[in-house]
């Protein structure tokens, strides 16, 4: 076996045996209730789920194995005299729990180097569909045409035994997410670039081959990035992505079908296309005020006249956060760095000045800060990467990362297939009225 197979493994014996003692021990301890309203309205506060990785804060945002993102930022490898960290050294440190050393960093870039290759079909599979495709739908569509590499589901066809589960499993996270920069690449060159492609470089990370073989050479696109891919990885288990990904992995369909599953739930507008959507946002803004510099009055106008609209303002609120995202002050704090005089990047600062106070005012949004979509597009059109569909491609690559680490640990710690119990109108009505139980 690979060393960090070793060490993962290792890791989740030894939290399978103390898994096991608190649940001997404690497991009818209740954790917490659950109200009507919760059941109506998207299980908000509902504490069910168990995800190793990362774990979100409502004040303070997220932490992956207990550490911030300006701690990932100071501790994890970075290239030789890079100043953003490699999210390879995240995807170890979210899989075996310890931060990585330099050499742990560059074994994993040259375990994905090794696992990169891509079959032909793949590419065929996203060439049969029309160009105007949306790249969500090219990507999930290219990562099913891949699923005919699955070690898991081969092995299981073959009966393989359930405590081994998580050792395919393991190798189809680490090929996937190997693959997906390529994938990626393909159909951002296919769709915008006249489907002229550009070959991987062996010699490069993983974030910084993707940013080849997007066409984007420049140093600080490739920081940009390490940082884009570290920071979008994970956001704790009940997000739609994470949350779709771990329950469709429960019923042992492969990591391949799983993934895509997530994914499919990563390209819907309040998650993950919310990136498209705020670029898309200020671009039309721009339009209909006629300048790329609106002051905050034409601003808070357009904020106005898009809520008057029926319609949420792309990057602001959160289900679980309630301050301004840390992975928005990290993005802020690269434009500060790269690009503080550029205009829309300068715009989004504005918006920031601009929207809180106005959802405030609503008084029912819950969380009237941004998250990490409103200042993500920004930093892309800097570099030239206008193609706002394309947005949340990179999300869904570096997603990869913390939704393949926990279905790692899904099936070292052998957790079943999920299924909560769910209850109609009229049952509620009739326990309403004291006519029975609604939850046998
Ligand atoms: N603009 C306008 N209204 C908003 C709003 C926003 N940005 N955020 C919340 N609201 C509204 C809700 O639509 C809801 O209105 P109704 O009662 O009329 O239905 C009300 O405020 C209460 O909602 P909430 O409890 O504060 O928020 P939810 O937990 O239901 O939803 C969302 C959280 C992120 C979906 C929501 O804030 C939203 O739609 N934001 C804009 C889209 C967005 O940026 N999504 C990305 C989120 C981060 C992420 O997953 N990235 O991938």
């Amino acid at each position: 076996m690979g060393i960090i197979k070793d060490r993962f493994k290792a890791k989740a014996d030894a939290a399978n045996a103390e898994i096991k003692d608190i649940l001997k021990t404690h497991g009818n301890k209740k954790i917490g209730e659950v109200t009507l309203a919760q059941a109506y309205q998207g299980m908000r506060g509902i504490t069910g789920l168990v995800t190793e990785t990362s774990l979100l804060d409502a004040q303070e945002g997220i932490r992956f194995r207990g550490y911030s993102i300006p701690e990932l930022q100071e501790k994890l490898p970075k290239v030789p005299g890079g100043g953003e960290p490699l999210p390879e050294g995240l995807f170890y440190l979210m899989l075996v729990g310890e931060l990585p050393t330099e050499e742990d960093a560059n074994h994993i870039t040259s375990v994905w180097q090794r696992r990169s290759h891509v079959p032909n079909h793949v590419f065929h599979t996203i060439d049969a569909l029309p160009i105007n495709t949306h790249p969500m739908t090219m990507f999930v569509t290219g990562v099913m045409a891949l699923q005919t590499e699955s070690n898991f589901a081969k092995e299981y066809a073959k009966g393989i035994n359930k405590k081994e589960y998580w050792n395919p499993v393991y190798d189809d996270a680490m090929d996937l997410i190997a693959r997906l920069p390529r994938i990626a690449a393909y159909i951002y060159r296919r769709k915008y670039k006249n489907n002229e492609h550009i070959q991987p470089n062996g010699l490069l990370d993983w974030a910084g081959n993707l940013a080849h073989m997007m066409g984007y050479e420049n140093e600080s696109f490739k920081e940009l990035m390490r940082l884009y891919m570290t920071i979008h990885a994970d956001h704790e288990g009940g997000n739609v992505s994470a949350h779709t990904t771990h329950l469709v992995g429960s019923a042992l369909s492969d990591p391949y079908l799983s993934y895509a599953a997530g994914m499919n739930g990563l390209a819907g507008p309040l998650h993950g296309l919310a990136n498209q959507e705020v670029i898309k946002w200020i671009f039309e803004m721009q339009e209909q005020l006629g300048t790329d510099d609106p002051t905050k009055e034409q601003i808070a106008d357009y904020v106005q006249k898009t809520l008057a609209g029926g319609k949420v303002v792309p990057g602001y609120g959160h289900a679980v956060l309630r301050k301004t995202d840390p992975r928005f002050t990290a993005q802020m704090e690269f434009g500060k760095k790269h690009m503080p005089d550029d205009k829309l990047v300068n715009t989004v600062w504005k918006v920031y000045e601009t929207v809180p106070p106005i959802l405030e005012s609503l008084g029912k949004v819950k969380n009237p800060w941004p998250n990490v979509d409103a200042h993500s597009g920004a930093l892309l059109v800097h570099y030239g990467l206008v193609e706002y569909e394309f947005y949340t491609v990179l999300f869904a690559v570096s997603r990869a990362l913390g939704v393949l680490a926990s279905l790692c640990w899904d099936r070292a710690l052998g957790l079943p297939i999920e299924r909560p119990k769910s209850v109609t109108t009229e049952a509620v009505k009739e326990w309403l009225e004291g006519k029975g139980e609604i939850w046998e």
